[in-house]
Parts: structure tokens; C-alpha cells; sequence
């Protein structure tokens, strides 16, 4: 039996440009910072993971900034030392160290199934059971907040065969003015681009309710994420036919099962770093099954490691109603990979090569690095 243990951990901060302003209801991004974390194990392997948010905490409570804090002060001393290759049994005692942080378990979850996939030979999505398809269809977010340059942009994907699914960021501006934008860039699409929007939580629920019936006869097929609460996005089931998606008010397994013992949404927008883990998003994927909820594979604007690893187990769902959103590494300036990921003909192609199955552009990460912030912990001597 292979064993390998856990010898020293880095993490770094790397900021990135965004290839322009994208403007959610709840902050505009500039840029994107990825927090990246290596594993180095006694077996030569190293495994890399990735974590990353939305605008800093003003999308949820972590940062990379606080992942980096968590991983180097408490994660990396509770595994350093131990088996790499008993990747479950180090998460569980990590959990049992330190509670919630999930983007943190996320990213150091993700290099250690990199690690293991290196190790065996084998794609992280065999390691979890297999995949059963090789590429995903890609939805693309138009927020620049402007309505021409969104309609611009989406003919420009289109006739690039990158992406026909758009999902469009409102919430931000007055109810009338988003629905009429909403209305306009359906419009001008037809039948060519499905429409989606995410609210990510602006509304209340009197407003969503007034919204929700116009978004639909606007053309729109999907509501994101509405309102805060769940209670009330499973109010709003019972009064519209259009799919309500859960995003924000899913937080690993136990919510969405909360979630869909009240049947509270049509669709889970399944995201690893929210879920805690590949492993945690995988169990929220088996309670909307078990649910009949619908699944979307969901992207916190990812860099290249964290949307391979959600792409490895996306690969693997029976059912992923709604295709995905891992478009992340598109949204930033730089190539960070030595060989590019595959965005053809509307669709990801999933890796095939071991672990994770991409590389880290060494030179390009380097530029971008935050200064003095790499850190590595190691095992005591
Ligand atoms: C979210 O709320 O779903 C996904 C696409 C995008 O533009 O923002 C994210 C986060
Ligand atoms: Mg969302």
C-alpha cells in the first residue's frame, strides 16, 4: 500500500486583472485574487489547490486573505506529518480542528486530491468514482453593466462558439430598469442564447414576487438567488412556474438538506468551496438527487485549479440539468496554466491527465505573487 506522508505546505496570494469591471449586486471586481496552496509530500508528489471569492468578504465571510491566515495557523499544522494518501480521514480531522471555513478545507482538500491523482495515475475524477461525460456546456455572465456592451459581448461568444447560456448579473439598479435590460438582451438573442439572471440576494421577497412573473415574460429561464432568505425563496416556489435556483443559502450538505426537505428550490447551484470540499459538494449533489432538485454546476469566478477540480466532479453528477458556469479563468487577463484549458464549441473539456490534470505556469504566477506573503509550513525536524 502507498504511503506518503504530508511534508511542508505553501499558500501565496496572487492578484490577477479581470479582462473588465464585473458588477454583481453586491460589489464590483477589478480584479481576482487567487489564494493558491501546495502540498509537498514525502513521495515527491505535489498537489495544488486553489481558493478563491468574490470581491473580497463582500461576498460571504472568507477571503483569500483569511483562507491564507486559516491554512498556514491552523490547517497545515493539523496535517502536516499525517498520511496524504487517506485524503477523507485528514478532512474529517480538520473538521474536527476547525469549524466551518470551507473555502480554506476546499483549497487544501483540492490539492490533496491532486496530490492522490498524481500519485495513482489517475484523474481526481476517477478518484471519485468516475466520469461520465468529458466535456460541459459553459454558461458566461454578462455584468458589465451596461446593457449595448452585454449585448455586444454576447454576440462576440456566440460567434465564437464559447457560450450560448447567459446568466446576467442584476439586482444592483432599480427592479423596472433590470427587467427592461433583462428584456433587451433576450431580445436581441432569440432563440440563439438562453437567459438567466442571479439577484445574488438583493431583493425582498415583495419585490422578487412583483419581478419574478416579468423576468419570465422577458424570456428569462432561470432566477438565481432572489432573495436572502430561505424560507422565502421556498415561499416564492409555490407561486411561479419559472425555475428559482439556491445559490448563497447553500452551505454544504446539511442546508441543502433543509433545503429540500421543504422543497425550497428548483435547482442547486452546486459550488465546492461553498459546499467545503469536492467531497461535501458531492453529498449536496446526492441530497438534491435524492430531492428530484435540478443541479447547475455553480463557480465562485474561479482560476484555473479551483474550476478543474469542480469540473472533475461535475464530470461525474448523473444529472447536471442545467450545465455549468466554469468560465472563471476566462474572466482574468492572464494564462496562468502552461497549456491552456479547452473552451470549444460551447463546452469545458475535462482533463485527462493525473490529479488535476494542468500545470502551473511558474514564471507567469510569479509576477503576480503579493509580495513577502508566500509562507511555508513545515514538519518539525
Ligand atoms: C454567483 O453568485 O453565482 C457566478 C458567476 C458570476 O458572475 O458570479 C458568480 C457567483
Ligand atoms: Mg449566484
Amino acid at each position: 500500500m502507498t504511503t506518503a506522508t504530508i511534508e511542508r505546505i505553501e499558500t501565496r496570494l496572487v492578484d490577477l486583472p479581470t479582462i473588465r469591471p464585473h458588477k454583481l449586486s453586491v460589489a464590483t471586481m477589478y480584479g481576482q485574487t487567487l489564494m493558491l496552496v501546495k502540498v509537498f509530500c514525502s513521495d515527491g508528489v505535489v498537489g495544488m489547490g486553489e481558493g478563491t471569492t468574490i470581491a473580497g468578504m463582500a461576498y460571504g465571510p472568507e477571503s483569500p486573505e483569511s483562507m491564507k491566515l486559516a491554512i498556514d495557523a491552523y490547517l497545515a499544522p493539523a496535517v502536516i506529518g499525517r498520511d496524504a494518501t487517506r485524503v477523507q480521514a485528514l478532512m474529517a480531522h480538520v473538521g474536527k480542528l476547525v469549524k466551518l471555513n470551507h473555502f480554506a478545507k476546499s483549497a487544501l482538500e483540492t490539492a490533496l486530491l491532486d496530490a492522490q491523482g498524481k500519485r495513482h495515475g489517475m484523474a481526481v475524477s476517477e478518484l471519485l468514482g468516475g466520469r461520465r461525460r468529458e466535456r460541459l456546456p459553459v454558461a458566461w455572465t454578462l455584468a458589465s453593466g451596461d446593457t449595448a456592451k452585454d449585448i455586444a459581448e454576447a454576440e462576440r461568444m456566440l460567434d465564437a462558439r464559447r457560450h450560448r447560456i447567459f446568466k446576467l448579473k442584476i439586482g444592483a439598479k432599480d427592479i423596472r430598469q433590470d427587467i427592461g435590460h433583462v428584456a433587451q438582451i433576450k431580445r436581441a438573442l432569440g432563440e440563439r442564447g438562453s437567459v438567466r439572471v442571479d439577484v445574488n440576494m438583493a431583493w425582498s421577497e415583495t419585490q422578487a414576487a412583483w419581478a419574478i412573473p416579468a423576468l419570465a415574460d422577458a424570456g428569462c429561464e432561470l432566477v438565481e438567488q432572489p432573495v436572502a432568505s430561505a424560507a422565502a425563496l421556498a415561499r416564492l416556489m409555490r407561486r411561479f412556474p419559472v425555475a428559482l435556483m439556491a445559490d448563497e443559502i447553500l452551505q454544504g450538505p446539511e442546508s441543502a438538506f433543509d433545503i429540500a426537505q421543504c422543497h425550497g428550490a428548483d435547482v442547486f447551484a452546486i459550488k465546492i468551496e461553498q459546499s467545503g470540499g469536492v467531497f461535501a459538494a458531492q453529498r449536496v449533489a446526492a441530497v438534491a438527487d435524492a430531492a428530484g432538485i435540478e443541479l447547475y454546476g455553480g463557480t465562485m469566478l474561479e482560476g484555473a485549479f479551483s474550476t478543474v477540480a469542480s469540473a472533475h466532479l461535475f464530470s461525474t453528477f448523473a444529472n447536471l440539468q442545467w450545465g455549468t458556469e466554469l468560465f472563471g479563468p476566462l474572466l482574468i487577463t492572464e494564462e496562468i496554466l502552461t497549456r491552456p484549458l479547452d473552451y470549444s464549441d460551447f463546452e469545458l473539456t475535462v482533463p485527462d491527465g493525473p490529479g488535476l490534470g494542468i500545470e502551473l505556469d511558474e514564471a507567469v504566477i510569479k509576477r503576480f505573487t503579493r509580495e513577502g506573503l508566500i509562507k511555508v509550513t513545515r514538519a518539525a525536524r
